[in-house]
């Protein structure tokens, strides 16, 4: 069944390799159903990374000076979004003539303000900064992107959340017209993911609009995605269509698909363990070493307060 393919697929530990060497090996795949001339042909004209339009006036930050960054071609052309197919090297290829504009945000819930707006007026009060942040992905790759965004609180501020608002619920564009990967099963469409309130005022929350200076790459999750660099990849919800703000914690689609794998939380902790795969180390995209995982992805000083006293193993 489909769905046993997926929860197999979500997280191969064998898949966790240099992105280069997983799509040579995916051509070499490929290529045994053809002939040789074919896959050599169509690996010669794949796509180069398209270079997207240059974001204005983008403040640098301190956050990450220091850190290695994982190469453009690696960030997009390596990814999860399911949404366009469940293969890595999917995404920037099936995204590539997805059309981000126009596009509508919701937000709803417990607030004085809520609406549908047109993206760009909600984004308008916004000043955008540059911020380098680890990223570590559940299935034990982690890279380091140049995202470009701006505070989640300082958006969710402007809506004036009641004391009855305890989380923040994200929903992705559901459009299978649009999406050809939604016209399978694999998730519970649309992708659906949540915080607490105090983690999505939490100043490393990022609400992202590109990376390396430019607009958001389709296959990154353009037009507007969440960055929450302490916790697994799959928080990190791409092109993001709906805000709400509840009472009560809300249901995603990871949690739903597999609850013992993957819970609420999903804080970066290498010291529990996938049920599958041990989380004690990571992969660098673009290194071939393993490298350890740092608790909370090494945001621990700023984060760790969150989670005072919470069991970190039931509340995973
Ligand atoms: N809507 C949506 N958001 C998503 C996903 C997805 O499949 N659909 N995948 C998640 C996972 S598992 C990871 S690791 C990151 C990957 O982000 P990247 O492709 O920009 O590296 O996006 C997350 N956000
Ligand atoms: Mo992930």
């Amino acid at each position: 069944m489909l769905i046993k393919i997926r929860r197999r697929s979500h997280c191969r530990e064998w898949e966790v390799t240099d992105a280069r060497v997983f799509a040579q090996r995916r051509s070499i795949i490929r290529q045994s159903g053809r002939i040789a001339l074919l896959g050599l042909a169509g690996g010669l004209l794949a796509p180069a990374a398209v270079a997207g339009r240059r974001l204005a006036n983008v403040r640098k930050t301190a956050y990450g000076r220091g850190e290695q960054l994982t190469s453009y071609e690696n960030v997009t052309r390596y990814n999860n979004f399911y949404e366009f197919g469940t293969d890595k090297e999917d995404p920037a290829r099936l995204a590539r003539h997805f059309q981000p504009r126009p596009w509508q945000v919701e937000i709803a819930g417990e607030a004085e303000k809520t609406g549908v707006f047109d993206l760009d007026d909600l984004l308008r009060p916004h000043s955008l900064e540059e911020r380098i942040y680890r990223f570590r992905c559940v299935e034990a790759w982690s890279m380091v992107v140049p995202w470009v965004g701006f505070p989640l609180a300082d958006l969710i501020k402007r809506f004036r959340p009641t004391s009855r608002a305890r989380y923040v619920a994200f929903t992705t564009l559901h459009d299978p017209e649009r999406m050809p990967g939604q016209r399978r099963a694999v998730l519970d469409w649309p992708y659906r993911e949540g915080l607490r309130m105090d983690e999505a005022l939490h100043p490393l929350s990022l609400l992202a609009v590109g990376l390396y200076g430019e607009e958001l790459p389709n296959q990154n999750g353009a037009p507007l995605r969440l960055v929450v660099p302490w916790k697994y990849g799959f928080k990190s919800i791409k092109s993001i269509v709906r805000i709400e703000f509840t009472s009560r914690q809300p249901v995603t689609s990871w949690s739903l698909a597999a609850p013992h794998e993957y819970g609420f939380y999903a804080n970066v902790n290498p010291a529990v363990d996938h049920p599958r795969w041990s989380q004690k180390k990571e992969r660098r995209l673009g290194a071939f070493f393993k490298i350890p995982t740092q608790p909370f992805n090494g945001y621990a000083e700023e984060v760790a307060g969150l989670y005072a006293g919470m069991d970190l193993r039931r509340y995973f």
